[in-house]
């Protein structure tokens, strides 16, 4: 049942929407909507903002939208530079607001904003809000694993405890430019890392505390850092996590490599473990809790650049080797601040809560720096959702007053399995705006999220983005527009979506293909660590005058955009970039196995799921045993979040002639569509499918 539904509000709607630029939003069809007809497809089933919430909301209409989006293609220097100036800036930047090359055939592929202007965006995220008067409004509400541990923060407490810490990074020799490694959990500690290498200009790279000791080094021997911060361990759910041991083996790893870290900063969680229970390496290892409080609680700035680096974050990619995506300054700081007032219809009095983890993009962008550059009150979780149990996301709502959620579609679909009785038990009173991110959430998900989670209030946004994009791309705005399930709607300010075809021919009106961006955004990665050359091949090469997403997408006769998932060789796991390769080379890492092909299979709760072909050495038969080892292998080398979860015997796999796997042809067979193999005759060797048929489910 669509509630919300007036016949007012379709037509208002639909006349509006009628008015929008080639691509978004023309709505043609409606009549069967009108009339109350049958939907016809997921395409017109479409959900309404209500009066109340669009007439208080930032982007009110269809046409206030496309008034500032029309600006913001037309006019990007003026636009942003708008919203810049609400910034504070040391100097302003110079004449040219933007600069770029996105055309690999005009050479060197470049990306500039707002370049000579000078800031800081730890100031613009405390200073700047204390010296409005935010100083005594809650920063962050902390909420432990154990129900019942929890503590928050002002604005002048995060200022004074970023302060201290980079006060001691610089004592130790952290200087701008230098990168640090910030390996922790959702502990306030985290953000405040972040905060206090932006203070001083260090380039702070922050490593999910679910990775592997091996991926941690692997990530410490490409950014050299002077010091890693992370703590001795941590609670997630009913498990104890000794962080502090892997970043040892870690440490030990990188020095067998010749990178030798000098300090490494702990934090004592003695929540999780006591100090006494800790190995220590003398010299080396530092309790924060020792040093930090002697500091003092104000800090000087480290005033930079804008196209000055403000961090590193690793991503897969399609080759084994994780990409160092690399962003800078200015540009980030005005964009995630933008989308999130934009995209969440943020207001001063909200209280925000993003469940992502700041190990991925999602926590650097939405739950670090675009809510605190709002002056927002934000909720960090250090816990798992199921834990004591399946409420607890809403007992945390009810308890903070939570009234913008952000989380991911893999996060939906498990607690929508476990019935809405542990939903209905909250109130959920305070919720006003709901977000996904992470992979396509699935038009059942999205209705459940919409009508179980907000009682049929709350509008969804969508956002689709990238770790490369730094903020949203295609996604809603709250009350501005008529929504659709599964569908992340229309472009944000600044950004021109193109879909192209295999030729790299832009298609227009209803069509799906590659998505691309035609031209840069302030927030876009500027390039790759220490490989400038890789960021122009898998970005820019595949279709020259573009930015290539690596997603699936089709628009459809309305304009609404509809992301398909990767076409490329990574994979989504509940919202996880997992690279195939990365999965392949820990799997033939093992003395037992002797090629190994990884592909995604769909998933009901993860999205998508890991499973893996794999030969053994000669001689060597398939056992329970061998399996775990397996997947045990991939455990250690990339952490829990990439074990496969089958593991198929493969005697051989299917090769063209030239020796290439057709991932194709297991992709079929991993989902059991064995109706729809295609033309195997080019294989080298057809009867191999045949057997891999035949081993389905041994
Ligand atoms: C923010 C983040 C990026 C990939 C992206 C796409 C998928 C993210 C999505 C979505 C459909 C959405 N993705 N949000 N697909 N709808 N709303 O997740 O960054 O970890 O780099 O992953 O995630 O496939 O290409 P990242």
């Amino acid at each position: 049942p669509r509630k919300n539904l007036t016949t007012s509000n379709h037509l208002r709607h639909v006349e509006s929407m009628a008015h929008l630029p080639s691509g978004a939003g023309r709505i043609t069809r409606l009549n069967a909507l009108i009339l109350g007809e049958a939907l016809a497809s997921e395409e017109d089933d479409l959900v309404f903002p209500s009066e109340d919430f669009s007439s208080q909301a930032h982007v009110s209409s269809p046409q206030k939208y496309l008034e500032m989006y029309q600006r913001s293609v037309h006019d990007p220097s003026g636009f942003w530079s708008d919203i810049a100036s609400e910034f504070y800036w040391r100097e302003k930047w110079g004449q040219q607001v933007y600069h770029e090359n996105f055309d690999v055939r005009k050479g060197k592929i470049k990306i500039e904003w707002f370049k000579g202007g000078i800031t800081n965006i730890c100031y613009n995220c405390l200073d700047r809000n204390i010296e409005s008067g935010k100083g005594d409004k809650t920063a962050i509400y902390w909420e432990g694993n154990e129900p019942g541990l929890d503590s928050s923060m002002t604005y002048n407490q995060l200022l004074a405890r970023v302060c201290q810490l980079a006060n001691y990074l610089k004592d130790v020799g952290v200087h701008k430019g230098d990168a640090v490694v910030i390996y922790l959990s959702m502990l306030m500690e985290l953000p405040i890392a972040m905060l206090a290498c932006a203070r001083i200009g260090a380039i702070h790279s922050v490593v999910f505390a679910g990775f592997s000791a091996e991926s941690l080094a692997q990530r410490i021997i490409d950014c050299r850092p002077k010091v890693v911060i992370t703590c001795n361990a941590v609670r997630r759910g009913s498990k104890i996590i000794y962080l502090k041991e892997i970043v040892d083996s870690a440490l030990l790893e990188s020095a067998q490599k010749g990178i030798v870290t000098d300090v490494c900063l702990t934090y004592e969680n003695d929540s999780a473990m006591k100090k006494e229970m800790t190995k220590w390496t003398k010299g080396r290892d530092i309790w924060w809790q020792d040093v930090i409080l002697k500091y003092p609680v104000t800090c000087d700035v480290e005033w930079v650049d804008a196209e000055d680096p403000l961090f590193l974050l690793y991503t897969s990619g399609s080759t084994g080797k994780p990409k160092g995506v690399l962003h800078t300054t200015g540009g980030y700081m005005v964009y995630t601040a933008t989308t999130f007032k934009y995209a969440f219809d943020y207001k001063p009095t909200d209280i925000y809560w993003c469940t992502a983890d700041c190990g991925w993009i999602t926590g650097h962008s939405y739950v670090t720096y675009g809510p605190l550059l709002n002056g927002a009150t934000v909720v960090v979780f250090e816990g798992a959702p199921n834990y004591p149990d399946v409420g607890r996301c809403w007992d945390i709502v009810d308890k903070y007053k939570v009234s913008i959620f952000y989380t991911a579609p893999t996060l939906v679909r498990s607690l929508m399995r476990e019935g809405d009785e542990h939903v209905s038990r909250y109130s959920r009173k305070s919720l006003r705006v709901l977000g996904s991110v992470g992979e396509p959430i699935n038009p059942s998900a999205w209705r459940w999220f919409f009508n179980v989670i907000g009682d049929a209030r709350c509008p969804i946004s969508d956002t689709w983005w990238q770790t490369e994009t730094g903020g949203f791309m295609i996604t809603p705005l709250p009350g501005a527009w008529t929504q659709k399930p599964g569908s992340a709607t229309f472009p944000f300010f600044g950004v021109q979506p193109v879909i192209v075809d295999e030729k790299g021919v832009e298609i227009e009106g209803e069509c799906s293909g590659y998505l691309c961006v035609k031209r840069s955004w302030p927030g876009a990665f500027r390039t790759l660590h220490g490989d400038h050359e890789r960021y122009e091949t898998t970005y820019f090469s595949a279709f020259p005058g573009y930015y290539f997403s690596g997603d699936g997408c089709s628009r459809d006769k309305d304009g609404y955009y509809w992301l398909t998932g990767r076409v490329d060789d990574v994979i989504n796991v509940s919202g996880h970039r997992i690279g195939t390769a990365e999965v392949e080379s820990a799997l033939v890492s093992h003395p037992q196995c002797a090629e190994a092909a990884v592909v995604g299979v769909e998933h009901e709760v993860k999205g998508q799921g890991i499973y893996a072909f794999v030969t053994l050495v000669e001689g060597v038969s398939c056992s329970d045993d061998l399996r775990k080892s397996l997947v045990m292998v991939v455990r250690n080398q990339i952490g829990a979040f990439a074990a496969p979860d089958k593991i198929h015997w493969a005697p051989g796999l299917p090769k063209t002639r030239s020796g290439k796997i057709m991932r194709r042809i297991l992709r079929k067979i991993a989902s059991r569509q064995l109706d729809e193999l295609g033309d195997t005759s080019t294989l080298a060797d057809p009867t191999v499918v045949d057997q891999l048929i035949a081993l389905a489910d041994r």
